[in-house]
């Protein structure tokens, strides 16, 4: 009814509006002018006052009503903090094709993974679809999270970090199933530095040693890598994105970059792809000015790259050996070499093998990793 009168009110307004409008055109000049203030503007006036009234009770219900929402979810989560995030076992896999399957020849754990990842993020290249509907199934909505078969179901391991950790704690004592190492990973509830909350693994970087520390490595060995893996999530990687979308034009070459290690053209409908090659570059070159100010970057962000991976450097140069892990990676070794994979088509990655001695110790991790040097561990 209301909607109606308000139409039929619209319309005669506008044959009004016609009407004066026309004879404005015809030389009648300062009609409209009167047909504003005098007819139109006390009707206006009135309606202003109307909408501005309904605009500021709307506006202060739903500022109260959010305010009130922010306020309650603040208290929540005070009072969540050092819980733990329940973690249930999936019990059927997620109907999600895999787009690569790889076996490895020397794997003898016969452990059934499913990863998910982007093939260029950093994080997930330590581990090894742009619209994450792959994660749907997932309360957990970051990659990589790995999925593992295990009695009864399937555990998801979410966290590069702890993901990595809880592989070489199974591969150090495989009696303990994985599982059972994934409660030793509790994600907590806390309020970071800058009081957001979120949930953290707080002792992802720790291994689950069983009792049994490791023979061949000193305590020192074992808390320099972990040091070191914290580096490369919490300092090294945070030079990547302010360089590899440092320009316009780079940033484009990027997500180029990305698209075809991605194989965005075979999964992605051209439309969709085409999207997030444009939306994407230019977002992250915005967003790359951001993160370089929030991480102090240099002006010339290169240097800073430069700098952190020299730093590295010459901590393995300190140890006279050709790994930060002796004559083999360690898991640091590792974590610096799959957040740097994940630029290896980037200007930024050419540009730091010129400016940087990094390349040799790049080639010979990637050597180690391509010819699963690791896998000695495996066949105990
Ligand atoms: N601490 C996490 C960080 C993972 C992370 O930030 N992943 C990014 C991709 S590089 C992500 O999934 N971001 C959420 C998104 O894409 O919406 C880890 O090490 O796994």
């Amino acid at each position: 009814m209301n909607a109606a009168r308000k139409l039929t009110r619209f319309a005669e307004r506008a044959r009004f509006l016609k009407k004066y409008y026309f004879t404005s055109q015809n030389g009648i000049i300062g009609i409209p002018g009167s047909f504003c203030t005098m007819v139109q503007q006390p009707q206006r006036t009135h309606g202003l006052v109307k909408l501005g009234v309904i605009g500021a009770v709307t506006g202060t219900a739903v500022g109260a009503g959010y305010a009130y929402y922010k306020i309650n979810e603040a208290r929540e989560n005070i009072a969540l903090e050092g819980t733990q995030l329940e973690t249930t076992l999936l019990k059927y896999k997620p109907p999600v094709t895999p787009s690569r399957k790889i076996a490895s020849p020397v794997d003898a754990t016969g452990l059934k993974l499913t990863l998910f990842q982007y093939q260029t993020c950093p994080f997930c290249c330590k581990v090894d679809p742009v619209l994450r509907k792959e994660i749907g199934w997932s309360s957990y909505k970051k990659v990589p999270i790995l999925l593992t078969k295990v009695e009864g179901g399937y555990q998801p391991l979410n966290d590069s970090t702890m993901i990595v950790s809880l592989l070489a704690s199974y591969l150090h004592d495989t009696s303990h199933k994985i599982e059972e190492l994934a409660n030793y990973y509790p994600s907590v509830a806390m309020h970071d530095e800058n009081g957001n909350f979120k949930y953290e693994i707080i002792n992802k970087y720790f291994l689950m040693f069983n009792k049994q520390l490791p023979k061949d490595r000193s305590m020192n060995e074992i808390t320099e890598e972990r040091n070191w893996r914290k580096w490369a999530d919490e300092v090294f990687v945070h030079t990547l994105s302010p360089n590899v979308y440092r320009t316009l034009d780079e940033s484009y070459r990027t997500f180029n970059w990305f698209s075809e290690v991605g194989q965005w053209k075979e999964y992605f409908p051209t439309w969709e792809q085409m999207l997030i090659v444009n939306v994407g570059a230019t977002a992250m070159w915005l967003i790359g000015k951001r993160l370089k100010k929030r991480h102090r970057l240099k002006d010339d962000v290169r240097q800073s790259l430069y700098d952190e991976a020299n730093y590295w450097l010459r901590a393995i140069k300190a140890r006279g050996t050709t790994f930060m892990g002796g004559s083999k990676p360690d898991l640091s070794d590792l974590a610096v070499y799959g957040v740097l994979k994940s630029i290896e088509g980037c200007d930024a990655f050419q540009d730091l093998l010129t400016h940087t001695n990094i390349g040799n110790w790049y080639n010979a991790v990637k050597e180690q990793v391509e010819t699963h040097s690791g896998s000695v561990n495996l066949s105990r």
